[in-house]
């Protein structure tokens, strides 16, 4: 039976770049015929969407805004022309909520680069609110088995991850240095590592993440508010001091890119995911050149790609820790995130 759709829901909107999301009433969307709408039930806050509110990165978002791209929820209503997803199906609101799917990189599977994209959360509203709307092409399906609340995060951070380390080239054995590990990204990039056959080294600052990360598996924890010399330490952490296979990249902060080439191992790469507001990077050209490093950036990810992390979850690898707190507290988590203050990822309850 099909479920009854109000006509208004909750949601946080965001009114006003730099200032505070608010909590209220919104009228619930209809979708258009290529579109899905999703009810909702757990979102994932990311960084991402705090870079949002700020408004610091060099791309404009709608205003108003309701933010949000790692919704997992079910369908309650579908667009004419949706073939293949079904009333009563399981699936996720991503950062791509769409894109033209006929240039060149949508048709050659990199659809993440397409010009035109729809970035749910951003340039089109996302998932914090109880009823979203997602392209049906584009959202990812989760199988009726996964426990909603906790494939949330995969849907953005694990997805993100999964994807920089494939891109990254480690191999099984081989060791990467994952930097903000304690964060969201981060601590799905110790499981996602760990379930690669990689050996992860962390990361990141204090006690409560170096508990975290432990947990999670990390072999080694560097803490960069107090190592007197995190170089050294990352490389000793590696077999003969070589240093990691790979890098990557998830802090918030501009130091940890500049810092990477001294300790990367040669032939290794630097996989850049994290988007620190107006960062540079910098590398001795000498080193580069003479210890053959590569430094490249990876986006989140594409369909199948996503496809793949969802089913390494579905697969019982991934357990990442999360809290979950009432949508209504959102500008709660938004506060704690800018005081670098969570260790994993919050995720919202719509409902709540
Ligand atoms: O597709 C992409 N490339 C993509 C996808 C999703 C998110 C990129 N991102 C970006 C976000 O926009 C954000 O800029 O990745 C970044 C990390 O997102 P997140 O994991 O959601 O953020 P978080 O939970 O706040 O974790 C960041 C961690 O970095 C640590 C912090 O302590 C925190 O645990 N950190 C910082 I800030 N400086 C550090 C340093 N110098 C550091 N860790 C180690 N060394
Ligand atoms: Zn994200």
């Amino acid at each position: 039976m099909a479920a009854q759709i109000p006509q208004e829901q909750w949601a946080q909107v965001l009114e006003q770049r730099g200032g505070n999301v608010v909590y209220k009433k919104i009228p619930v969307a209809k979708p258009g015929p290529d579109e899905v709408l999703v009810n909702v039930k757990y979102s994932g806050v990311c960084h991402t969407d705090l870079h949002a509110v700020k408004g610091d990165w060099p791309l404009a978002t709608k205003i108003p805004l309701v933010g949000g791209h790692e919704g997992a929820g079910v369908v309650v209503a579908l667009g004419d022309l949706v073939k293949d997803v079904k009333i009563g199906d399981h699936v996720g609101i991503k950062w791509l909520g769409g894109s033209c799917l006929s240039c060149s990189f949508c048709r050659t599977a990199n659809e993440p680069l397409c010009p035109t994209p729809d970035l749910s959360g951003y340039t089109v509203d996302g998932s914090f609110q109880q009823y979203a709307i997602g392209k049906a092409a584009h959202v990812a399906r989760i199988p009726k088995e996964c426990n909603l609340e906790a494939i949330a995060p995969v849907l953005c951070a694990g997805l993100t991850v999964y994807k920089g380390l494939k891109e990254s080239g480690a191999k099984p054995g081989e060791f990467v240095a994952i930097v903000g590990a304690g964060g969201g990204l981060g601590s799905m990039a110790i499981q996602y590592a760990r379930a690669m056959g990689l050996h992860p080294i962390a990361i990141d600052g204090g006690a409560e993440k170096e508990k975290m990360c432990k947990e999670l598996g990390a072999n080694t924890y560097v803490d960069f508010l107090s190592s007197k010399n995190i170089v050294e330490d990352v490389k000793a952490a590696t077999p003969e001091g070589y240093g990691p296979h790979a890098v990557l990249l998830l802090a918030v902060t501009e130091k940890p890119f500049q810092q990477a080439s001294e300790y990367v191992r040669p032939h290794g790469t630097i996989v850049c995911v994290g988007l620190p507001a107006n960062a540079y990077l910098k590398a001795p050209v000498f080193d580069t050149v003479t210890r053959m490093i590569n430094i490249k950036g990876s986006y989140v990810g594409n369909r199948q790609d996503t496809a793949e992390a969802i089913d390494f979850f579905a697969r019982g690898l991934i357990k990442a820790p999360y809290k979950v707190v009432g949508l209504s507290q959102l500008q709660e988590v938004f506060d704690l995130m800018s005081a670098n203050k969570i260790a994993g990822r919050y995720v919202v309850d719509t409902s709540k």
